[in-house]
């Protein structure tokens, strides 16, 4: 295993929080993805259903968890499918867990082979009354392709057809929410990683380099410090490049007297991390470049103090987005007489004038996905982790800043967990030039 696994402790209480949330008679079903394929005989590389590892810390294909906690049988309370393992498997893709294996990773005393699903499902259904399925229900997820959850909820639905089906991505987004200390722990983790990958760049950058270079350079530290890798595809976004929001070229040369944008980290145990940072490829920020920078980071600074208990991701963001306009009008970017009014504070109508430059939400969900799954209406909490990242974005001067920290909602205080990654323009610019 790459990384040190998180506690079968962990995936316990995740899985009693979900049970205790099924009404009597319910049962859950939650599947890994597939392994997507590309051409010939080639495939992506796997990425585990997040709900699934969620649940069960399992980071292999073919595993399906049932969740049934109010079977008759406590031993059907919970019982957790993998993939049948061989020596012809163990020969050409590696060793798969065995049933003892998948017992300690979890922490589930039935484990059975998935090629028996059908066969223990029509048991577990004769008993159950209604069935609980996993959909993506993201708001911005968009899929042509059928996916393998997709797929059990149309064979579900054909062969049960007297089974009611009920929704479980609102029950499981709410449970993801709120992060437990070891779930924290791993996105330290890959925050450490994260900086570590940042420092190396600040050594490294200087007029004529490649962004690709750069990117390089970040793998390497993230995969020797047991990351798989981006949590994201990067974004290395020299001079104009950085206007464009979700540039992933990464192949400009990085010249003298532009700005750097690297929105970059690394992923640790399935948990990634979020970071932005913009530097002077040369070192030093000239006069305009450093107003810009000084009032996003003004506006990173000013967010923090807005995220508290009980305040809604959207009341953060008409804050934020007010307190911007008045950087931008400093910036001489938006005319006083630009504003924008209640019309669009209250009423959401219209596109104001300070919309040009800053067109993204200041803050997201973090956890095992990227933009983690959420409920837009649940206010923040104790264990949230949240990014902070306001951005400016200047194509007429071919300049942007976009700064991004990573925060976890506390009870009186919060914790920056970029604390110690270095973010003022002067720290940049000293090791820039160390
Ligand atoms: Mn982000």
């Amino acid at each position: 295993m790459r990384y040190t696994r998180l506690p079968a402790s962990v995936f316990e209480a995740n899985r009693a929080r979900l049970s205790a949330m099924l009404p009597e008679g319910a049962l859950a079903i939650v599947s890994a993805n597939d392994v997507m394929p590309t051409n010939a005989d080639g495939t992506m590389g796997f990425v585990q259903n997040s709900d699934l590892y969620y649940l069960t810390g399992v980071d292999q294909e073919e595993t399906v968890l049932v969740l049934f906690p109010s079977a008759r049988d406590p031993k059907k309370r919970a019982i957790l499918f993998v993939r049948e393992t061989s020596e012809l498997i163990a020969i050409w893709e590696g060793a798969k867990l065995t049933k003892a294996e998948a017992r300690e990773v979890t922490g589930i005393e039935t484990i059975y082979w998935t090629s028996d699903l059908d066969r223990h499902l029509r048991d577990l259904l004769f008993e159950a009354d209604t069935i609980y399925l996993n959909l993506n229900q993201h708001l911005r997820a968009a899929s042509d392709v059928q996916t393998r959850e997709r797929r059990l909820v149309d064979e579900i639905r054909r062969d049960y057809p007297l089974h009611p089906l009920k929704k479980l991505a609102p029950m499981l987004y709410g449970l993801r929410m709120v992060k437990s200390p070891e779930e924290l722990e791993a996105l330290r983790e890959a925050t450490r990683t994260t900086d570590a990958g940042f420092r190396r760049l600040l050594a490294f950058v200087k007029p004529g380099v490649q962004e690709f270079e750069v990117e390089a350079e970040m793998m390497h530290e993230y995969l020797r410090r047991r990351s798989r890798g981006f949590s994201y595809p990067p974004i290395i976004a020299s001079g104009k490049n950085a206007c464009v929001l979700h540039y992933v070229e990464n192949n400009a040369t990085c010249e003298d007297g532009d700005l750097l944008l690297l929105d970059c980290a690394a992923e640790y145990a399935n948990y990634r991390s979020d970071m932005t940072r913009t530097i002077p490829v040369n070192g030093k920020f000239t006069e305009r470049q450093r107003a810009v920078y000084d009032a996003v980071l003004r506006i990173l600074k000013f967010t923090v103090t807005q995220l508290r208990p009980g305040v809604l991701p959207k009341e953060v963001q008409k804050a934020v987005e007010k307190e911007m306009e008045n950087e931008l009008i400093g910036l001489g970017l938006v005319k006083e007489e630009e504003r924008a009014t209640d019309d669009y504070f209250e009423r959401g109508e219209g596109k104001p004038a300070f919309r040009n430059y800053f067109m993204h939400g200041v803050s997201h969900q973090i956890g095992i996905d990227v933009h983690d799954v959420n409920l837009p209406w649940v206010p923040l909490a104790v264990n949230m982790i949240v990014t902070v990242e306001p951005g400016i974005y200047i194509r007429e001067e071919n300049l942007a800043v976009r700064l991004e920290n990573l925060i976890v909602i506390g009870e009186t205080e919060n914790e920056d967990m970029m604390a110690n990654t270095p973010l003022e323009a002067d720290e940049i610019e000293a090791l820039m030039n160390a």
